[in-house]
């Protein structure tokens, strides 16, 4: 079944952004879900969409991210615009590097300085609808999670009875959301995310009152990242956490450049329980698969999670325009199959992947992988 809304088309659309210095096309577009969407249409056999979605309100949204961050997303365009700023949308153009000598302390006072305080970097432009955007993303993730837990109580159900279901056909849900959020921290945007949706949804999933029967202890949520990008936001969040469990398997040294070290592995009670495993750019089908299976065996089946969110990017394709390894279309179906056998109730949320032209393909891929 396929979570999203129409929303996720119409409200945020910046004309450009910046690649190398030069501006370039806003590759995060609302073309983006038009074709995923066609794909799922077309295939109506396997799919089921629905434009259903629900209102959690602010609390879930509070859980993960700060409250003057939040004011700042509402409020940022129609400040912007007043003090002069491009139509395009906020863009910061100073942001506060450790080193730079703010020797009288001084904080934001404007837009621009605000723009510098809550944004790292130049990819992830606030428009006029931008906050209604991403709360809308926000807002279907959470009407596919409270879903996520009535099929998984299902199957729980139906294995404990010993009826139809069972370990090798887990139940999955899919949220076909844009703007993404895997960058998102807790107050700070950037890499076309606002608000981190995988991590709203995760700790929503710990915040409900049903407890597992084993231990008495929240549920746990297992997240795989498998954008082509670390998720320096999701990975903030949960660093001092062992609830979630974090893992993102990412091209090495790219984009964010400056987290996703195999190094970094949680703190305190997180630690061991953020898990990064860089690539080269010259992965292939085979080896992606493997280290996803790698991953799988070694750190997701130990942990004995209730759910599983996964980070759905395809920019690890090899034809995608800002990003990729050498993974084909070919790959799509086995990664899908990788996560199938997990066995648990997964929850896929899209984040990256911008060749249009295979974006339905690929994505598809990964679902149909999952169903079988
Ligand atoms: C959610 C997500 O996938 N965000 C990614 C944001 C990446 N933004 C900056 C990427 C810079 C890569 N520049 C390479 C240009 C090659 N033409
Ligand atoms: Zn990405």
């Amino acid at each position: 079944k396929v979570f999203t809304s129409k929303l996720c088309t119409t409200l945020h659309t910046p004309e450009f952004e910046f690649h190398g210095g030069a501006q370039s096309q806003h590759y995060e577009c609302p073309e983006r879900r038009e074709a995923i969407l066609k794909y799922l249409e077309s295939h109506s056999d396997s799919f089921e969409v629905t434009e259903h979605v629900e209102d959690f309100g602010y609390e879930p949204i509070k859980r993960v991210h700060k409250q003057g961050f939040l004011n700042y997303l509402e409020t940022a365009y129609d400040e912007w615009i007043l003090e002069g700023g491009h139509p395009n949308g906020v863009m910061p153009s100073t942001i506060p590097h450790y080193r730079l000598a703010r020797l009288g302390g001084q904080t934001p006072t404007n837009s621009l300085t605000n723009a510098g305080e809550y944004c790292f970097d130049m990819s992830a432009v606030i428009t006029k609808d931008t906050f209604k955007a991403a709360w809308n993303a926000a807002q279907v993730t959470l009407t596919a999670t409270k879903d996520l837990v009535r099929v998984a109580d299902q199957y729980e159900k139906g294995l404990a009875a010993g009826t139809t279901v069972s370990r090798e056909a887990p139940p999955g849900l899919y949220a076909l959301v844009r703007p993404p959020g895997h960058h998102a921290q807790s107050d700070l945007c950037g890499g076309y995310c606002f608000l981190n949706n995988v991590g709203i949804a995760a700790q929503w999933l710990i915040d409900r009152p049903e407890l597992r029967q084993k231990d008495g202890q929240p549920k746990k949520v297992a997240i795989i990242d498998i954008d082509f990008h670390h998720g320096n936001g999701t990975q903030e969040l949960f660093y001092k956490t062992s609830n979630p469990l974090y893992a993102s398997l990412h091209g090495r040294d790219a984009y964010p450049h400056f987290t996703g070290a195999a190094t970094e592995r949680g703190e305190g009670e997180g630690l061991g329980f953020s898990i990064n495993v860089p690539l080269p750019r010259s992965t292939s089908d085979d080896e992606y698969v493997e280290a996803l299976e790698k991953l799988i065996q070694e750190h997701i089946i130990p942990y004995d999670a209730d759910y599983i969110i996964i980070s759905l990017g395809v920019d690890t394709f090899k034809d995608d325009p800002i990003a990729g390894f050498l993974v084909t279309s070919e790959a799509y179906p086995r990664i899908g199959n990788a996560i199938r056998k997990i066995g648990l109730p997964t929850l896929f949320v899209q984040e990256g992947g911008y060749c249009v032209e295979k974006l339905g393909l690929n994505v598809g891929g990964i679902l149909q992988g999952f169903l079988g």
